[in-house]
């Protein structure tokens, strides 16, 4: 099952802490896979497990600037990524979220940071990234602790952001059943509130 479906706002399983994967074994491996698919096809630059609703800390990236559409130019995979160091210094980007489809806006985080986690072999390594690969890195370890880029903003822009896709939602969701009119099951029972 190679494409997989990407979850957005508000789709509560968004904040869910993912779970660390035991070892790096066949079935990480396809989900690797999966996700690389699924990230060049969107396209975007990265991606969380915690967006296609898989509970396991593993996220892919590729941030390579010459990047012809859904060709893969410098795929990474991690797993069980931890951020080992951030810079003091902060630096800015206009983020964006495949979870939360056209919103952008700028977020500062630390301008550079050092990664360790375990690649696609189950080897152990480091990465150390500034620019950004450091964002994306960032961007996307937050995902799999249930943080959204938008929880980087302010109070305000935040509420309004959540209560418009909240909104979509509901207005995407299919009219709640009613009886037809006049059946027994609409007869008013005495006292009870009408629809309007
Ligand atoms: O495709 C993506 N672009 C992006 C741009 C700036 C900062 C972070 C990102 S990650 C995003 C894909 C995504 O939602 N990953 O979780
Ligand atoms: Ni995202």
């Amino acid at each position: 099952m190679p494409l997989r479906p990407i979850i957005t706002l508000p789709d509560k399983r968004l904040r869910l802490v993912a779970k660390p994967v035991a070892a790096i074994d066949g079935e990480v491996r396809a989900l690797m896979d999966d996700m690389l698919e699924t990230m060049y096809e969107a396209p975007g630059i990265g991606l969380a497990a915690t967006q296609i609703a898989v509970d396991a800390r593993v996220i892919v990236l590729d941030v390579a600037k010459r990047r012809d559409d859904s060709a893969r130019a410098d795929p990474i995979c991690l797993a069980n990524p931890e951020i080992l160091w951030a810079s003091e210094e902060l630096s800015s980007y206009e983020e964006g979220c495949l979870s939360i489809p056209e919103y952008y806006e700028e977020v500062f985080r630390p301008a550079a940071v050092r990664v360790g986690y375990f690649d696609r072999e189950g080897r152990r390594r480091e990465i150390e990234a500034d620019g950004l690969l450091a964002t994306c890195l960032q961007h996307e370890i937050d995902h799999l602790n249930g943080v959204l880029f938008i929880d980087h903003i302010s109070r305000l822009k935040r509420a309004r952001i959540i209560k418009k896709f909240e909104k979509a939602a509901k207005l995407d969701a299919p009219e709640p059943k009613r009886p037809p009119r006049g059946s027994r099951a609409d007869a008013q029972k005495p006292g009870a509130a009408s629809d309007f």
